[in-house]
C-alpha cells in the first residue's frame, strides 16, 4: 500500500472520514550551498521522497497530530499552543503562521507519514512545514500564493524551530518541477526552471548516515561570519547589503581589515554563487562533465574554506573522484554529514555502490545507503 493510502486508512480508523490528503517533497541541491542566506543563487530540485498528510476537522477546538512513523500522538487546543521542542514544532510553527493571517475556530486532526530519510540533508523538515501549510490552506479553504507559503514555512522554521536558515528548502518544496532544477535568486525570491537532461546519467545520493550534533551551531556561526564580512565590505562599499553584491575583487580590497577566517568564508560564498551560474550554463549546453567539475570544486572549497564537511562526506567525495566513474560529487545541505550527490552513468550505479559500501564500512564501521534521485513537482493536494 502506498503512503497516501496508508495515512488515509489510518485517519479513517482513528477519526472517521477524512477530507484531504496532501504531499510535499524533499529536495536535492545540485550546487549552491550556504548561498541562500547570503541572498545568492541555489540550484535545487524537488524529489520523489515526500511528507504526506491526511487531515480533517475535529470536534470543537481540539487538535490531534499523529506521527505514524514515530508512533507518536500529540494533542492541543487551538489558541493554546507553544513550541515544545520536538517533531510537533514544524506543524505548530506553520499553524502559528497560519493563525496570524486567518481566523480559525474549528480544530483538526492530521495523520503524518513520509519517506524522506531524516538528517540526510534532504529537507524533511521543510517538507513537513510545507505539507502542514498545504493541509491547513485546503482544509480551511483559503488561497495561499506559493511564495507566501514558502515564506510562511520559513518563518515557522526560524521562529518555532529556531534554525535561522535561508529560503532554499521551503522554496524548492513548494515550487519544484519534475525534470527540472530551479535556479532560485534568493535576493529577489524568484526562480527559473532549468531542464535537467541527464541522458544516460543519473543523480545518485550516497547517505553517509551521519548527522553531527554541531551542525546547527556551526550553521549559525557561518551566518554571523558572513554578516561580519558584509559589515567590513560596507565600510568601503556602502551600497552593499549582502555577499551577493560583493565581487572577489571588492573582497580583496577589504581583506586587510578582515579576520582571515571571515575572509575565507566570504570568498567561498562569492565563488559558490559564480559556480551556480556556470553550472546553469553548462546544463543548458548539455555539458555534464563540466557540471561535475564544478561540483568537485564546490565540495573542496566547502571543505577547505567554509569548513562544513566532515570525514565521512569527504571520504565519499574522494572515493567518487578516484573511482573514475563519477562526473561530479559534493556534500549536500547544511553540512557535517547527510548525503553526497553524484552524477554517474546508470550502468555504473551498482558497481560504484558496491565499492562505496565496502570501503566505507572498512573505514567507518557503518553502512552508507543510496537513493537514485527522481525529480518531481512541488507541494500539492493528491
Ligand atoms: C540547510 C538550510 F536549511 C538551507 O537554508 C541552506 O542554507 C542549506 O542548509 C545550505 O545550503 O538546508
Amino acid at each position: 500500500m502506498n503512503i497516501s493510502d496508508r495515512i488515509a486508512e489510518e485517519y479513517r480508523s482513528r477519526f472517521g472520514d477524512s477530507s484531504i490528503v496532501v504531499s510535499a517533497p524533499g529536495r536535492i541541491n545540485l550546487i549552491g550551498e550556504h548561498t541562500d542566506y547570503n541572498n545568492g543563487f541555489v540550484l535545487p530540485a524537488a524529489i520523489h521522497q515526500s511528507v504526506y498528510i491526511c487531515a480533517g476537522f475535529s470536534e470543537g477546538d481540539e487538535c490531534t497530530l499523529v506521527a505514524l512513523d514515530l508512533d507518536k500522538t500529540y494533542q492541543f487546543r487551538l489558541g493554546e499552543f507553544a513550541s515544545v521542542g520536538g517533531w510537533q514544532d514544524y506543524i505548530l510553527g506553520v499553524l502559528h503562521e497560519f493563525m496570524q493571517k486567518f481566523t480559525i475556530d474549528r480544530g483538526f486532526s492530521m495523520v503524518i507519514s513520509g519517506d524522506i530519510p531524516q538528517g540526510a540533508g534532504l529537507s524533511s523538515s521543510a517538507a513537513l512545514e510545507c505539507a502542514g501549510l498545504m493541509a491547513l490552506s485546503n482544509l480551511y479553504q483559503v488561497q495561499l500564493a506559493p511564495l507566501t507559503m514558502a515564506r510562511m514555512a520559513l518563518n515557522a522554521e526560524r521562529s518555532f524551530v529556531g534554525l535561522d536558515c535561508g529560503i532554499m528548502d521551503q522554496y524548492a518544496s513548494v515550487f519544484g518541477k519534475k525534470d527540472h532544477v530551479l535556479l532560485i535568486d534568493c535576493m529577489n525570491e524568484t526562480h527559473r526552471e532549468v531542464p535537467l537532461q541527464l541522458r544516460e546519467y543519473c543523480l545518485l545520493l550516497c547517505n553517509s548516515n551521519v548527522a553531527h550534533e554541531l551542525a546547527d551551531s556551526a550553521y549559525n556561526e557561518r551566518r554571523k561570519q558572513c554578516r561580519n564580512g558584509v559589515d567590513i565590505v560596507r565600510r568601503e562599499f556602502p551600497h552593499v547589503t549582502s555577499l551577493r553584491e560583493v565581487s572577489l575583487e571588492m573582497l580583496e580590497r577589504t581583506k586587510g581589515n578582515m579576520d582571515p577566517v571571515v575572509y575565507r568564508r566570504c570568498a567561498y560564498v562569492i565563488r559558490e554563487n559564480n559556480r551556480v551560474l556556470r553550472v546553469v550554463d553548462y546544463l543548458q549546453a548539455g555539458d555534464l562533465p563540466d557540471v561535475g567539475q564544478q561540483m568537485y570544486e564546490a565540495h573542496d572549497d566547502m571543505k577547505v574554506n567554509y569548513e562544513v564537511t566532515c570525514d565521512e562526506t569527504d571520504f565519499l567525495v574522494e572515493l567518487a573522484h578516484s573511482s573514475g566513474k563519477v562526473l561530479g560529487a559534493r556534500q549536500m545541505g547544511g553540512g557535517f554529514g547527510g548525503c553526497t550527490i553524484n552524477i554517474i552513468k546508470n550502468e555504473d550505479v551498482n558497481a560504484f555502490s558496491d565499492l562505496v559500501i565496502s570501503e566505507y564500512v572498512k573505514k567507518f564501521g557503518k553502512t552508507p545507503t543510496f537513493i537514485t534521485a527522481e525529480t518531481t513537482d512541488g507541494t500539492r493536494e493528491l
